[in-house]
């Protein structure tokens, strides 16, 4: 390959192979696609959900609500990953993508799912949600759209690998890979070993929908769906704590004080995050209770562990960077003096400030045995995963992007200052969402509930008067993130077609 097809980013000193280029490109573009599917979806269930609204007719709150549910949690996060892997196995050790055809296969296998999973679900035939469990059934198509979306996405993960393995014969690297690029190691090894339960469970699925299997029996299809769609959100946690050691490292000029301490924080997601699938079978019969408690109050702490340890790192190598640059006076000079106007800066620390405090102190409790069974199926948990793949994983990877748009797509960020305050807004907005939410569930307001006022049911039933204000609060919440949202989509893609363009060898 001529080396003509290599360019050197004057921001960030990247070398960037056309081939990768594109293909981080085309995954960007689909990612900021679906998320903007994703995120209207997301008002209008919203809108339904607020009862002084309560917007939607009952089948079109169930339809947006899987629509919403596929579109933000699987499309938007997991094409961003994939170009994440590009970048990660290719720019960043400043080779090429090696079988770029099979980038290309895999980015089309997603966009077809994408599609099909969109079209079945437009037209009415799988008001299944996320979950999709059984007994609910949705369209054959449906089925097969997840499987092509998600064959799509383990060949993008099998492709991090050929990447890597090929980039260290050509000297791409020496002994270790680069931090980011080790934090998509691990988030790939998960996604290969969750879609590989994909697999299993769906297959199966589908051609129950086709009656050629005559029941799947509930328990087991909770058991092994939740090993896809619980593991899958540790790719997110994986790929997003990358995303921040990175923009550190870009920003600031950060390093991991103790870089094998942060290595081993992620061995111990690859290792112990599979466990916390369980808490997601936590109300079922099938499991004792030793087990559970077992697993949920002693075991997870290893994974709890991981994140900690990132917690501390990455703050610590922002402080060790500023500190360098002169910024010494004080206890907290360097806080004050960091990059907050950068969208890319303030966004990573929001994002990790919000994961950990709405996402995952939630997490850690109403993830045990004991707490499980008051919180299961409430409001609260749509809060704490609006914490954690929403506050944290998306408003690290929209940060990622400010930095992204001018080192691939070779484009200046159109307004700028609006640019500066959108992380601000996007997770005030979400922050007050989450925390409406979590407080209406703690009163025991439902998840995936059309009616909360119960109009013309047999039985009256009304919630504590408390919740008006917590419902209000998720309502202006919500609209403040779908703003947020809203100016993200209009800066990304602004930026992409009338961004001026910057000159580069
Ligand atoms: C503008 C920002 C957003 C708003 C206003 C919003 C609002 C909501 C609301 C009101 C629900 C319905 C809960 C229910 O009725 O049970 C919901 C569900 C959900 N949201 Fe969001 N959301 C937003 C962004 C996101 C993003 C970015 C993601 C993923 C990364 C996400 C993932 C989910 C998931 C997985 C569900 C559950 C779907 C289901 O129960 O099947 N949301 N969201
Ligand atoms: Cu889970």
């Amino acid at each position: 390959m001529a080396n003509t097809d290599f360019r050197t980013c004057s921001l960030s000193g990247l070398k960037i192979h056309r081939s990768s280029e594109l293909l981080i490109r085309w995954n960007l573009i689909a990612a900021f696609a679906t998320l903007a599917v994703g995120g209207l979806m997301g008002l209008l269930v919203l809108l339904t959900r607020w009862p002084s609204v309560h917007l939607l007719p009952v089948e079109h709150y169930y339809r947006f609500l899987t629509a919403h549910g596929l579109d933000a949690l699987l499309a938007w996060i997991i094409f961003f990953e994939i170009a994440l892997v590009h970048f990660t196995s290719a720019v960043l050790l400043g080779t090429r993508s090696y079988v770029t055809w099979l980038g290309w296969v895999a980015f089309a296998l997603m966009l077809i799912g994408g599609a099909l999973i969109n079209t079945i679900v437009v037209l009415g035939r799988a008001d299944v949600m996320f979950t999709s469990y059984v007994p609910l059934k949705a369209d054959p198509l449906y089925y097969l759209g997840v499987i092509l979306f998600a064959v799509g996405a383990l060949i993008g993960f099998i492709h991090f690998f050929i990447n890597i393995v090929l980039s260290k014969r050509d000297g791409g690297f020496k002994r270790s890979l680069p931090l980011g690029s080790f934090g998509l190691a691990a988030a790939s090894i998960i996604g290969i070993l969750t879609l590989a339960h994909g697999a299993a469970i769906f297959l199966p699925t589908l051609l129950w929908s086709m009656d050629v299997i005559p029941t799947i029996d509930p328990s087991a299809y909770r058991l092994v769906f939740w090993g896809l769609g619980h593991s899958s959100q540790q790719i997110n946690v994986c790929a997003m704590v990358a995303v921040w050691y990175m923009t550190s490292a870009f920003v600031v000029g950060g390093k991991p004080v103790n870089e094998k301490l942060s290595r081993t924080a992620f061995v111990l997601y690859i290792l112990f995050i599979n466990l916390a699938s369980e808490h997601h079978l936590l109300v079922d019969p099938v499991l004792s209770s030793w087990h559970k408690v077992v697993n949920t109050s002693y075991m997870m702490h290893l994974a709890v562990l991981a994140s900690m340890i990132h917690a501390f790192a990455i703050p610590a190598s922002m402080e060790v960077a500023l500190r360098k640059q002169g910024y010494t006076r004080g206890l907290f000079e360097w806080l004050k003096k960091a990059p907050w106007g950068n969208p890319a800066f303030s966004g990573v620390i929001i994002s990790i400030v919000l994961f950990g405090f709405l996402g995952g102190i939630t997490g850690v409790i109403f993830g045990t045995e004991q707490f499980a069974i008051i919180r299961h199926n409430t409001f609260a948990i749509t809060g704490h995963f609006h914490g954690t793949v929403v506050a944290g994983t998306t408003i690290a990877f929209m940060a990622f992007t400010y930095l992204l748009i001018p080192f691939i797509f070779k484009r200046e960020l159109i307004w700028k200052g609006f640019a500066s305050i959108q992380p601000w807004l996007y997770g005030a907005g979400v922050a007050t969402l989450s925390i409406g939410m979590m407080s209406a569930g703690s009163f025991g307001v439902p998840r995936r509930h059309y009616d909360i006022t119960f109009s013309g049911a047999p039985f009256s039933f009304t919630f504590d008067p408390a919740i008006d204000m917590f419902m209000s609060m998720m309502g202006v919440g919500g609209v403040l993130a779908a703003a947020g949202g809203f100016l993200f989509i209009l800066i990304a893609f602004g930026s992409i077609i009338f961004g001026k363009k910057m000159e580069q060898r």
